[in-house]
């Protein structure tokens, strides 16, 4: 049997027909040869053999092992050889050394795997998964978990949706009542919650290490009531607000030229820019539906050189496209229902990129069938098959040569437990990992593989949903 890799490798092939059986100690000494150049490949191996690997003897069948960077790959690219003779790598980076474990794992996990070899680019670089931590709060475990599933399918960032109406969920150096008087509330009036600085540089260390940058996003100047709750000064009329618990959209906007409203934004994006390791600050910009588009725009161009000033690069969602906006801006496509008459404004505009996240494709908050419990439905149904059957240059009405990423989202309007969570993303963020890998199998191929990779989330405890297109025999 052909080892079931998701996202399926460009190259994978059978080597003989012999079984692969690796010793404990070569995935060890594997291990060990990823040391120093690859923490996160290493110490995801050193686990998997510690829990997972073949104890019997090595004795004389034990195979030679390397793992070597190789700079002449394609970045986060691999070859892996596995057979009872070799077990050899090469990798471009640290993250193709990680993408080559992954692939060998679930090899491993593969009833009747046979010796093989198999080599994988990505087709975007940006490959993301968003969890919104706004509507309801999650903290360092839940995320790790999150950062866990989403580096075994090859994601490379982790965007936070860390303010929306319902809650402020990171400290701001300087502006306590942030997270004093705006963090104690969920979407239904649960308690909340928010990351202190140490905790946001956890999650940082632990996404680094499984090669993941985050990507934290102020959401402005709209979803901003639990801003104004902290700072009534920031709003249009300057009133207090109470704490808000429903999932409406679109009501909140701040005072766009108010002092003091940029005063307390440049805080925020000092703050975020000091703490936030990656190269980007996602700083929102959907769905303002309160304020007037020129006001609008001058509002995100002003944000966008505040950003620069910081010294980070902005990310808007696609509401943003025809403000006047900074070198390398990455624009993240969501909906046909906003702004498409201004798309094409930045087609010309050098150093504008996009990112893939289209609702109807890739938002796994939406339910996957009409009666399921949890998830909304606004742009229709997302099964397994639409989640993974498309390519992004056709379903977002952008050039495909500005296309850089894709990032698949859940917001939490329902989502209250760490079940909900992975209840929602598995298996759906496997298929959209391989659509952002450019994986080139069928569906068929996906939804066989599935069951083995099923296997191991009933054994580590992680609730799924068991869509209708997979036979899942293999689980109980
Ligand atoms: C739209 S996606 C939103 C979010 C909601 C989501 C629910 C986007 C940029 N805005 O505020 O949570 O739909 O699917």
């Amino acid at each position: 049997m052909l080892p079931q890799v998701i996202p399926a490798p460009q190259s994978l092939s059978a080597l003989t027909q012999e079984p692969l059986v690796l010793p404990q100690s070569a995935l060890t000494e594997l291990a060990l040869a990823f040391h120093d150049w690859a923490p996160g490949a290493s110490a995801r191996l050193t686990s998997f053999a510690q829990t997972d690997g073949d104890t019997s003897p090595s004795g004389s069948s034990a195979p030679a092992v390397s793992a070597t960077q190789d700079s002449e790959l394609a970045a986060q690219g691999f070859t892996l050889t596995a057979s009872n003779a070799e077990l050899i790598v090469t990798a471009a980076d640290p993250n193709g050394a990680l993408y080559a474990v992954n692939a060998l794992i679930q090899a491993l996990r593969t009833d009747g795997v046979t010796e093989f070899q198999a080599a994988s680019t990505p087709k975007y670089e940006f490959r993301g998964f968003m969890l919104d931590i706004t509507r309801h709060f999650f903290g360092v475990s839940e995320i790790k978990t999150a950062i866990d599933l989403a580096s075994q399918y090859n994601l490379n960032r982790l965007h936070l949706h860390l303010s929306d109406d319902q809650g402020w969920r990171v400290e701001i150096e300087g502006r306590p009542e942030f997270t004093e008087l705006a963090s104690a509330n969920d979407a239904d009036g649960g308690p909340g919650g928010y990351l202190t600085f140490a905790q946001y540089d956890e999650v940082q260390d632990y996404a680094q290490l499984y090669g993941m940058t985050v990507v934290p996003e102020i959401d402005l100047p709209g979803h901003t009531h639990a801003m104004q709750v902290a700072y009534p000064q920031t709003s249009p009329d300057g009133k207090p607000r109470e704490p808000y618990a429903g999932i409406e959209v679109g009501f909140s906007y701040l005072n766009l030229e108010g002092e003091e409203t940029w005063q307390i934004l440049e805080d925020v994006v000092a703050s975020l820019a000091k703490h936030t390791r990656g190269t980007y600050l996602h700083m929102g910009g959907d769905e303002v539906l309160k304020v007037e588009r020129p006001d609008y725009e001058k509002f995100m161009s002003r944000l966008g050189k505040l950003v620069t000033k910081y010294g980070k690069k902005l990310t808007l969602w696609h509401e943003g496209a025809g403000s006047e906006l900074p070198q390398g801006t990455q624009l993240q496509y969501w909906t046909s229902q906003f702004n498409q008459e201004n798309l094409a404004k930045t087609f010309d505009t050098p150093g504008i990129q996009y990112i893939a996240s289209p609702a109807k494709h890739a938002y796994l908050d939406l339910k996957p069938v009409e009666d399921f419990p949890l998830g909304l439905t606004w742009a229709g149904l997302v099964n397994l098959e639409t989640a993974f059957s498309w390519e992004p240059a056709s379903a977002i009405p952008v050039p495909a040569h500005l296309i850089t990423g894709v990032e698949t989202c859940l917001w939490t309007e329902t989502i209250r437990t760490l079940d909900d969570i992975t209840t929602m993303i598995l298996p759906r963020l496997p298929a959209v990992a391989s659509v952002a890998w450019g994986s080139t199998g069928t569906f068929e191929q996906f939804a066989q593989a599935l069951p083995s990779h099923a296997k191991v989330w009933q054994d580590q405890g992680l609730a799924f949903y068991r869509d209708p297109a997979v036979s899942w025999n293999e689980t109980k």
